[in-house]
């Protein structure tokens, strides 16, 4: 069986797990303890050298990592329910919103820059909210500047079925979510947002449904 090696809170690793649920594919998670430093051990190493999550490991022993890398993989090779508009423009389309999140401000926020924020540079517990609060509503505030008016925009990030913009996208609120952010500003996101967590595939694959999650949060 495919084997997803992931954390409860990982935003990269919830995006992944959306898509193997949207996508029927079964799958075993072995969760990688990101606050006991486990993603540094030399078994993980050996698995994937840059000590984050996700990694996706094959049936025939393949390893794939990088999240957006890894839902293009599951794209391609199971096309039912497709996560790309099957129009050029379209995917360019998907892909850049995706990346608004995926590639411009999660890379801001994981537990190493928070780690190099307070060793390396002394920044305190609330600089370090501050930073994260700051770039979570960045990517935010751009993602319903890019939504909020544009025909493109439907029932989802991109027409009326859900693409790897909405798994970005619901991976940076969740995150958010739990940072307290205000969400008032963003009236779209949050329509988006209600009609993603009405499909069990992500509803099921919430970080704080994980094993390991805070039984309250
Ligand atoms: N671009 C990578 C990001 C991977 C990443 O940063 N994962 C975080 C969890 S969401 C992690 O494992 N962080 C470990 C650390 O920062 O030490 C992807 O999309 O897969």
């Amino acid at each position: 069986m495919i084997r997803l090696y992931g954390f409860w809170r990982s935003a990269a690793a919830f995006r992944v797990r959306i898509a193997l649920n949207l996508k029927g594919i079964a799958f075993a998670e072995t969760m990688i303890d990101l606050d006991a430093g486990d993603q540094h051990l030399p078994d993980y190493i050996s698995v994937n050298p840059q000590a984050v999550v996700p990694s996706l490991i094959l049936e025939d022993g393949t390893t794939l990592t990088q999240s957006v890398a890894i839902l293009e993989y599951l794209d391609e090779t199971h096309p039912a329910p497709a996560l790309l508009p099957s129009d050029a423009i379209g995917r360019a389309r998907v892909r850049a919103l995706a990346l608004i999140w995926a590639a411009d401000h999660h890379p801001l926020i994981p537990p190493r820059i928070r780690a190099y924020l307070r060793d390396t540079l002394g920044v305190d517990d609330d600089g370090r909210t501050a930073w994260v609060k700051h770039w979570f509503s960045e990517g935010l505030r751009i993602g319903e500047a890019r939504l909020a008016h544009d025909p493109a925009t439907g029932r989802f990030c991109h027409g009326d079925t859900p693409t790897i913009a909405d798994l970005c996208l619901l991976s940076q609120v969740m995150g958010a979510r739990g940072f307290k952010v205000d969400f008032g500003p963003y009236p779209t996101i949050n329509r988006i947002v209600d009609a993603c967590l009405e499909i069990d595939a992500f509803n099921h694959a919430l970080p704080l449904k994980q094993p390991g999650a805070p039984a309250a949060h």
